[in-house]
């Protein structure tokens, strides 16, 4: 594969490549592709921050006041091509709009229900007034169906927030209500952030095969986000050598995830409770983020493209069958050979791992609307990750305020893993059955094993 067609391949998955992705997913979800958002430093004299695959809420000023508007709603909502399911979020995408703001200022936050049910939002790590705190039932009257409320309150801190619903809390946080809250400090960053990226990761039991979230399930989640969005249609990060890159990380799932960032230490070096003085900041290359807390992560740009992701390995993996049985290790040709009387075009899997999964997925037809339980190409082949992953693609000639895709890294020289030993090729997934081959008459270095 060519170096542009790939970076079409990948870009189309991002829903960066407009007419593909418009074939592939239909309106509704176009109504979430990412939008242009301002990416240089501006005028408020901060760099606005960037929501991978999600935008920032605009807002109207009105007599000094900050006025934003959130719609609580259902629609469809893409979690990769392939996979789309009814999801409540706001402004129709999940996760809703980040809301972004500066120390200081006063916020109106206008919020209208249109779900058929009652609602609320809390401001989640916000110090307010305490009916300002969004609490159905204890801190305000619900938002009934139909009905607008305002929430207005002064910022008197900074640091990055979430916001929620607090009313039926298990099945609308289930289904995708929720979004970011970052309020930018009053007097300028001590040290300035030129590329400042934000996250939430939520999870999902959209069960193979169906089309609404589950909202009773507590632990086996079949997909995990970032931004509601799994790998590879998690728009990658992009920055310049030598940029200072902040991520911001909030966890409104019911797991916790370590945020690990490949090629870096970077430090932790705030969340929720604001920015933490430098004293306090912590090096590190995993940062466990809790349910319901934010982490801020801050590095210095190193070339290269670099893996972002949970490091709970089935956080990296889209739906699976919890109930299967282990295949690895297990030799199964007299099973399938019985099998395949049984059910004819039966195929066994899971022998030597489970990355031949991947290369199965294109030709074998899972349940409906349900993904593959890896995916994504890069320049050397099959990534076999899904959910929580991502790339920063970090570049030496990126010019400041551009986010367009550099294309994958050219590695300089002699800086590429080499093969010392081995066949010609690395054996794909499917395996040739060697066991009744003569490789001492055999010339390996002809075979093209990417066939198979
Ligand atoms: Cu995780």
């Amino acid at each position: 594969m060519t170096s542009s067609r790939r970076n079409f391949f990948w870009s189309s998955l991002t829903g960066l490549g407009a007419s593909v992705g418009a074939s592939l997913v239909g309106r509704a979800a176009l109504a979430q592709d990412p939008q242009p958002q301002t990416s240089a430093p501006t005028q408020q004299g901060y760099t606005p921050v960037r929501t991978l695959n999600g935008v920032t809420l605009p807002y109207e000023m009105k007599d000094g006041v900050k006025e934003f508007h959130l719609t609580a709603e259902e629609f469809e909502h893409e979690f990769a091509p392939g996979s789309v399911a009814k999801c409540w979020g706001y402004n129709g995408r999940t996760p809703g709009p980040t809301i972004e703001a500066v120390e200081g200022d006063r916020l109106r936050i206008l919020v209208t229900n249109n779900l058929k049910e009652h609602t609320s939002i809390h401001w989640h790590g916000i110090l307010l007034p305490s009916g300002m705190d969004g609490v159905g039932g204890l801190s305000q009257p619900h938002i009934q169906p139909g009905e607008t409320f305002a929430y207005e309150f002064t910022l008197r801190q900074h640091g990055t927030h979430m916001y929620h619903p607090h009313a039926d809390e298990m099945v609308q946080m289930a289904v995708g209500m929720m979004g970011m809250f970052i309020i930018h400090p009053k007097n300028g960053e001590p040290k300035s952030i030129d590329r400042d990226y934000v996250i939430l990761m939520h999870n999902w039991a959209l069960h193979p095969g169906t089309y609404r979230p589950d909202p009773a399930v507590m632990q086996d989640f079949d997909l995990w986000t970032f931004n509601s969005k799994v790998f590879p249609a998690i728009e990658h990060m992009v920055a310049r050598t030598n940029e200072r890159i902040r991520i911001r990380v909030g966890n409104l799932s019911m797991w916790n995830h370590p945020f690990h960032l490949h090629g870096h230490q970077f430090h932790v070096t705030g969340g929720d409770g604001g920015r933490w003085p430098e004293a306090q900041w912590r090096s590190e290359v995993t940062e466990i983020i809790g349910v319901g807390q934010t982490r801020d992560i801050e590095f210095v740009g190193i070339p290269g493209d670099w893996a972002v992701h949970c490091h709970m390995s089935h956080h990296t993996m889209n739906a699976m069958g919890h109930e299967i049985p282990n295949t690895l290790g297990v030799n199964q040709a007299e099973a399938m050979q019985k099998v395949s009387a049984l059910l004819p075009g039966y195929m066994a899997m899971g022998e030597n791992g489970m990355a031949e999964h991947q290369d199965h997925s294109g030709h074998m037809k899972g349940p409906k609307n349900t993904l593959p339980m890896m995916m994504g190409k890069g320049p050397f082949g099959n990534l076999e990750m899904g959910g929580m992953f991502t790339v920063i693609k970090i570049r030496d000639d990126q010019p400041t305020g551009d986010y367009s895709d550099p294309g994958w890294y050219k590695n300089p020289q002699g800086t590429v893993a080499y093969k010392v030993s081995g066949p010609k090729r690395p054996s794909k997934a499917a395996p040739v059955d060697h066991s009744k081959m003569d490789h001492s008459q055999m010339d390996h270095s002809q075979m093209d094993h990417s066939q198979h």
